[in-house]
């Protein structure tokens, strides 16, 4: 058996045995769904900034620049499905006692192809926020027609989503924490490791004895803390495995 077949064998080992699993994901695993990424070569911020878009100040500054980047990204992730990477997710989760999936993406699809316990720690593509009162509503109309104002108090409402420089949900990251803390296996799927606090996640799953498992393209600052790095496309190696016990439809 070739040292690659080894690596594999072990990960599929550790994956099949354990008992508590927390898995985290990144734009990479939406890839092959035809999402661009953050940071490859058809990256999102390649056209524009991070700072210039995904910002409260930007908002503040230019609400009309953000909603267009957003409408643009709203209607391309309309015409996308989940891929096999995805699938193999809910498969995981159906086949564990103890199961999260954390997520950075926005883009919803984790919940679309059946995943149930799903952390957004980023938010929603699909809910707008009001500026002024904060409620929170869906909205999945493509485009939006014109500035979308908050039924309430007729505020803009902005994209649900966390910007940089604004803080998570506290009570979402207390309870990824607790789930870092419990799990035998953590597997980072499709992420650079460049964004905080997803980026501390490995390093703390490991501090609390998990095994880190890491499937991405290319290796990142997660494979430090990974016991396992695998490397090639989420939607070929995920498959390959997680058995789909559960019978999930491939699509
Ligand atoms: C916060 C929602 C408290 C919006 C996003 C200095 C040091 C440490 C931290 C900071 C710092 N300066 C500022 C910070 C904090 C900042 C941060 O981390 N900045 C980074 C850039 C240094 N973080 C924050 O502001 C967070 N809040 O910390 O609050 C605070 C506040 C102020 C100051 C300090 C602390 C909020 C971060 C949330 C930002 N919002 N998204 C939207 O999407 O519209 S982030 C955005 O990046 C997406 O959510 C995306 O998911 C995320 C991370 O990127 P990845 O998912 O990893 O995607 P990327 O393209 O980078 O990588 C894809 C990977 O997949 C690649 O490795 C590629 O090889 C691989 N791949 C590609 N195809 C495939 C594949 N793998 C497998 N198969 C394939 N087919
Ligand atoms: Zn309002």
């Amino acid at each position: 058996m070739g040292i690659e077949e080894r690596l594999f064998h072990k990960a599929k080992t550790v994956l099949d045995q354990a008992d508590n699993v927390v898995v985290l994901t990144g734009a990479g695993i939406s890839a092959e769904s035809g999402v661009p990424t953050f940071r490859g070569e058809d990256g999102l911020w390649r056209s524009y900034k991070a700072e210039e878009l995904a910002t409260p100040e930007a908002f503040r500054r230019n609400p009309e620049l953000v909603w267009e980047w957003y409408n643009w990204r709203r209607r391309l992730i309309s015409e996308t499905e989940p891929n096999a990477g995805h699938l193999s997710l809910v498969a995981l989760e159906r086949s564990k006692r103890h199961f999260a999936l954390v997520t950075q993406n926005v883009d919803g699809l984790h919940r679309k192809a059946g995943s149930l316990r799903v952390f957004e720690i980023h938010g929603n593509i699909w809910t707008v926020r009001c500026s002024r009162c904060d409620i929170e509503m869906e909205n999945n109309d493509v485009p939006l027609s014109g500035l979308p104002l908050c039924p309430a108090c007729n505020a803009l409402q902005r994209p649900g989503v966390v910007w940089f420089g604004e803080t998570l949900p506290p009570y979402l990251i207390s309870a990824v924490f607790k789930a870092l803390e419990c799990c035998d296996v953590f597997m980072t799927v499709g992420t650079s490791g460049m964004v905080y606090p997803a980026a501390s996640f490995a390093a703390e799953a490991r501090r609390s004895g998990a095994f880190v498992l890491e499937v991405n393209l290319e290796p990142t600052p997660n494979s430090r803390h990974a016991d396992l790095s695998l490397f090639g496309k989420a939607g070929e190696i995920l498959p390959k495995l997680i058995p789909n016990i559960s019978g999930v439809p491939t699509g």
